[in-house]
């Protein structure tokens, strides 16, 4: 089966290609990078239909999008869904530096952090969603260079590294993309 994902993120694009090709070979993953509309959403869920509904309109076929980013505890849950664009720029390695800045006073038992993911699939007459929450911390500083965004500064919780310092394979295998992605993958299945 055809699934379109809208995204304009080549680093999520890659992630669930091959998340979802261990979890059907029989799934192809065509990008959709079509306008971007306007994530003006207020949580993961809206933007993501948003995005969703964008590509399906498009292309006619049946589509989702990803909408994540990491939510820090003792900032009541920000940047959230601001992730992309925390500094005001797109510039990962601006955005987390902005981040460890913030949290440069939290000691590291203050420092509870999850990376969300909450996928949007909408088909003619279906529009159900997923969630995936990978928990960990914020680390004092930058290590590692896989992976992409807020990787280099978060430490999933039993770790003792950082999400940039896994293999690509052992991302794709516990991640918040992965979780949501694996219940989309499960609802696709049993779908008639
Ligand atoms: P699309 O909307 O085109 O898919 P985007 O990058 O703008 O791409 P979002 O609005 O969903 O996507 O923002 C997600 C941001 O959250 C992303 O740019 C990263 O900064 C961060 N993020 C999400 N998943 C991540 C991951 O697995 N590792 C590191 N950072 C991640």
């Amino acid at each position: 089966m055809e699934i379109v994902f809208a995204t304009g993120n080549k680093h999520k694009a890659a992630e669930a290609e091959a998340i979802l090709r261990h979890a059907n070979p029989d799934i192809r993953v065509l990008t959709y990078g079509g306008p971007e509309p306007v994530e003006s959403g207020t949580s993961f869920l809206e933007n993501a239909l948003i995005k969703a509904r964008a590509a399906f309109e498009a292309t006619g076929k049946l589509s989702f999008a990803d909408d994540s980013g990491i939510a820090c505890e003792v900032m009541g849950g920000a940047p959230g869904i601001f992730s992309a664009i925390w500094s005001g720029t797109r510039d990962d390695a601006t955005n987390r530096n902005l981040l460890l800045r913030q949290l440069e006073d939290i000691p590291a038992e203050h420092r509870s952090a999850a990376f969300v993911c909450t996928i949007a699939l909408v088909g003619p007459d279906e529009e159900p969603s997923f969630t995936g929450i990978w928990p960990g911390s914020i680390a004092m500083q930058v290590a590692g260079s896989g992976g992409f965004g807020y990787d280099p500064v978060f430490i999933p919780q039993g770790l003792m590294v950082t999400a940039a310092e896994l293999d690509a394979e052992v991302k794709n295998s516990m991640s918040h993309r992965f979780m949501a992605l694996q219940q989309m993958a499960e609802y696709l299945a049993e779908r008639p």
